[in-house]
């Protein structure tokens, strides 16, 4: 089977709450939907590069009296711009009317150094296509072995502490059992002791989005003493060594994110000692090949993972559940229904959460659920194909 068509498409769908992170606030997710066809059938992946083609750039770098603000930056190097430009220039042109081979799918991009987040949004096309190809779901083609997958809930840092735990409770009452917590200097020790006064034993992390350094060792010593599952990315993004140093100071384990960009990385941060989780996010290792390599690397070494979220649409998220069903993942995933998310998703049925706080794994061949045209279309605002 050929691939007879690449079409990439900018999205933005707006979130129904804003979402803070230490790092900046999204009011809207703006992401490259990637499709590839061939066959009489299409696969669907989900780039999830941050906002590159925003009407308004500046928006959110410039503070009061338009004086540039220090205190903002990206999860990723990568942006929607970026990340067309390496789809669209070097990506689409290796796979558009060759043969679909998993080879293929591994070696995408693989010439490329760096650009994780654009190689994975094709890779997940490819993947979702190559599972439909065998009629068979994209969890069984990853190697998946459960129905249902755990989740969790990752709640942006709140106007107040009272607001924090009133959003807290929100999402306990709709079943979520597990409670993530962005945190950011000001707004760490005393946001934990607030959740903990109310709800001393629900499973809690925090993730801090590389908002600290070593300097401020002391702080999670203190979290030490309330029960945290997991301190997510607590140093700089690109740090192993500053980990590697804090780890051993600190009972709860760090978990890292933003720091693993490949299965080299996740080598060597468990060899350094600098975390003892692992966040898969496929898209910031290049692609469900690369999480895999990850996951079995983790299983081999006793390193729990978990599955990341990017506020994907259906599309992504229904990836991510296929990638959470592997047995490795063993703690819960950012991975929230439909609605925590967006008013409409642009899949059916969208994702629900179960009373056991878990997501069901689609059954139906590929992603397992449909993509919805008419309201993908509502939400495209720019548009590319390749033949
Ligand atoms: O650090 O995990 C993160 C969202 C955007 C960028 C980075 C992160 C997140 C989340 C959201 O925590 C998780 C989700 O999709 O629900
Ligand atoms: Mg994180």
């Amino acid at each position: 089977m050929q691939i007879e068509r690449v079409e990439l498409r900018l999205v933005r769908m707006q979130l129904k709450a804003p979402f803070q992170t230490s790092f900046g606030t999204e009011h809207e997710r703006e992401c490259i939907i990637v499709s590839v066809h061939g066959g009489g059938l299409t696969g669907w992946g989900e780039c999830v590069a941050s906002r590159g083609f925003s009407a308004d750039p500046l928006r959110s770098t410039t503070g009061a009296g338009g004086a540039p603000r220090l205190d903002w930056h990206l999860y990723s190097y990568e942006t929607t711009v970026t990340a067309w430009h390496i789809l669209r220039d070097f990506l689409v042109p290796q796979v558009l009317g060759r043969p679909l081979s998993s080879e293929d799918m591994v070696a995408a991009g693989q010439q490329l150094r760096g650009h994780p987040l654009a190689r994975a949004g094709l890779e997940a096309a490819l993947w979702d296509l190559t599972a439909q190809l065998q009629g068979i779901p994209l969890h069984r083609a990853l190697g998946g072995t459960r129905e249902r997958v755990s989740v969790g809930v990752s709640v942006g840092i709140q106007p107040s502490y009272e607001a924090l735990v009133d959003t807290v409770d929100a999402y306990l009452a709709q079943g979520y059992r597990r409670i993530k917590i962005k945190i950011k200097p000001g707004y760490d020790l005393e946001a934990v002791k607030r959740i903990r006064a109310k709800h001393p034993d629900i499973l809690l992390q925090v993730d801090a989005n590389s908002a600290y350094t070593l300097a401020d060792a002391p702080l999670f010593e203190a979290m030490d003493e309330h029960k945290l599952l997991l301190i997510e990315q607590p140093l700089g993004w690109d740090d192993l060594y500053e980990h590697s140093k804090l780890q051993p100071r600190l009972r709860t384990p760090i978990c890292l994110d933003e720091s693993i960009h490949s299965l080299g990385h996740a080598r060597l941060a468990i060899e350094l000692g600098a975390t003892r989780v692992i966040n898969i996010k496929a898209g910031r290792v290049s692609g469900f090949t690369e999480s895999r390599r990850i996951h079995d690397l983790c299983q081999s070494r006793g390193v729990p993972v978990w599955c990341g979220g990017m506020l994907e649409t259906g599309i992504g998220r229904a990836g991510n559940v296929a990638l959470a069903s592997l047995p490795n993942f063993t703690l819960p995933g950012d991975v929230s229904a439909s609605d925590r998310y967006f008013h409409e998703d642009i899949v059916d049925p969208p994702f629900t959460l179960n009373p056991d706080s878990t997501i069901s794994v689609p059954t139906g061949p590929g992603l397992g659920v449909a993509v919805n045209l008419t309201r993908l279309d509502a939400v495209t605002v720019r548009r590319e194909a390749f033949v």
